[in-house]
């Protein structure tokens, strides 16, 4: 088993530090993450995804908490991801939600993370996803997705979950920063949080005359459910009403539709992310700074110099910019005296399979190929003591008679080898087996082994 399915392993059965390893891979954006990902994407979606945002302080972690542990009295497990943007680590605010949240995090039913933004692709967003993702593949019943509702990577965040809920006070204006923020539209559920203070009712009456305007396409009618986070009150009509949309998204006739809106809104997010990396690559952090000052002394356009950025990082010159670097070893080409004798460990002992056995009539040898991983290993034995390998084998013996090394441009590996005074058998490359392109170059050259390259078939990009 690879590493990565191990670890995918691991996550189904809720090994809670596979889980933690897991999103630290997606926040770092390791490459693991993705491999991870596409083998845990079939799990996911059997929980149900809650996301809760709303203005800083409205009590969204304290409704979080309470909800937990109102879904672990019903023996439902929690996963509880935070969305903190602001700071690089998880600290300040989070911290005080640790100490807050320590009866939880006790608790091994419940497991609670924070994220937080890195690098400067962004990616918040689409690494929170991710991480619920996990969760879902992990089989937290539900999953719980706090954001503070002040940017766009909140509502994508929030847009994402099976059920929306946006969390208002009482208080002048909250109604109406809440459309600013584009949430109303995405509010299946509204709560009315710190209700024991004066003017609920008012920022009641507000909320049902902003729903009555807007039609929601799939006949859903927002619920609002007024709570006391601290002193626990309306946490079990929170619970319900939740619970009753949960229903309604996953049963119906909207729902497939909503689904492949988030899944198209996903495959773009990842789409945008790898080729602005891919992009990036072709240009260093100083380099960009450089850029930057140009334009902003307007001794240059932007556009063109996006454009160069873009051609620089096109797969053709992406290709000409690796084709210096060797990719793989080809085959080692072992001498023996015989290839039958040779079998008896390479393919009897070893386990090796035994792919052909070819007569190279002008090389005068007979070759044997047991491929071994993205490699092989060829035999080689003489059919005649004048032959290159017959007087190999006079002078030195068996053993490793050459080392190929796959290369995606030869004739350019070899023009710069020349130059750089490279002792070469071949400065052209010629035909060898199976019609690729092969040169040899001298031992005197490396250290005593016959190398031979080969341009790979199908470089890959
Ligand atoms: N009076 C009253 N205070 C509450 C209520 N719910 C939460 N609080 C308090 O409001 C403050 C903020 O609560 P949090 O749960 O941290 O709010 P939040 O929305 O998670 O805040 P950020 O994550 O910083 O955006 C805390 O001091 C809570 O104790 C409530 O229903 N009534
Ligand atoms: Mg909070």
């Amino acid at each position: 088993m690879t590493n990565a399915s191990t670890q995918i392993e691991r996550i189904l059965q809720r090994d809670v530090r596979a889980v933690a390893r897991a999103i630290s891979a997606i926040e770092n954006e390791s490459p693991v993450a993705s491999e991870l990902l596409k083998g845990l994407f079939a799990h996911t979606g059997q929980g149900l995804v809650i996301g809760l945002t709303g203005a800083p302080g409205a009590g969204k972690s304290s409704l979080v908490d309470k909800l937990a542990l109102q879904y672990r009295a019903q023996e439902k497990s929690v996963g509880i991801v935070a969305v903190d943007p602001s700071s690089p680590f998880s600290g300040g605010a989070l911290l005080g939600d640790r100490i807050r949240m320590q009866a939880l995090t006790t608790d091994p039913q419940v497991f609670i993370r924070s994220m937080a933004t890195r690098g400067n692709l962004g990616g918040l967003a689409r690494a929170t996803v991710d991480a619920v993702a996990v969760l879902e593949a992990a089989g937290y019943d539900r999953t719980l997705v706090e954001t503070v509702g002040v940017g766009q990577d909140e509502v994508d965040i929030v847009k994402t979950a099976d059920v929306c809920v946006v969390v208002l006070v009482p208080g002048m204006g909250d109604s109406i920063q809440a459309i600013k923020a584009g949430i109303m539209e995405i509010g299946d559920i509204f709560v009315i949080n710190k209700a024991e203070r004066d003017g609920v009712e008012q920022t009641e009456r507000e909320l049902i005359g902003l729903l009555e305007m807007t039609m929601r396409p799939d006949g859903w009618q927002p619920l609002i459910v007024r709570t006391v986070a601290t002193e626990n009150r309306g946490i079990a009509d929170l619970v319900a009403a939740i619970e009753k949309y949960g229903e309604f998204v996953r049963h119906g006739e909207s729902s497939q539709s909503r689904r492949s809106a988030v899944a198209e809104n996903r495959i773009l997010e990842i789409l945008r992310e790898r080729l602005l990396r891919r992009a990036l690559q072709s240009v260093s952090a100083s380099q960009l700074k450089d850029f930057a000052a140009l334009v902003a002394t307007r001794q240059r356009d932007p556009y063109s110099i996006v454009e160069e950025i873009i051609s620089a990082s096109s797969p053709t010159s992406m290709m000409h910019a690796a084709s210096d670097s060797p990719r793989k070893i080809n085959h080692l080409g072992v001498a023996v005296s015989t290839i039958d004798d040779a079998l008896r460990f390479w393919r009897d002992g070893l386990g090796l399979e035994l792919h052909e056995i070819e007569v190279v009539e002008d090389q005068g040898v007979r070759t044997a190929m047991l491929p071994l991983g993205e490699s092989r290993i060829e035999l080689l034995e003489a059919t005649g003591d004048e032959t290159p390998v017959g007087k190999f084998l006079a002078k030195r013996g068996p053993g490793i008679h050459h080392v190929c090394i796959e290369v995606a441009d030869i004739t350019a590996k070899l023009m710069q080898l020349k130059e750089q005074g490279i002792r070469l058998i071949d400065e052209q490359p010629r035909r060898g087996a199976g019609g690729m392109l092969v040169a040899f170059v001298h031992p005197a050259s490396t250290g005593g082994v016959l190398v031979e390259l080969v341009e790979s078939s199908k470089p890959e990009i």
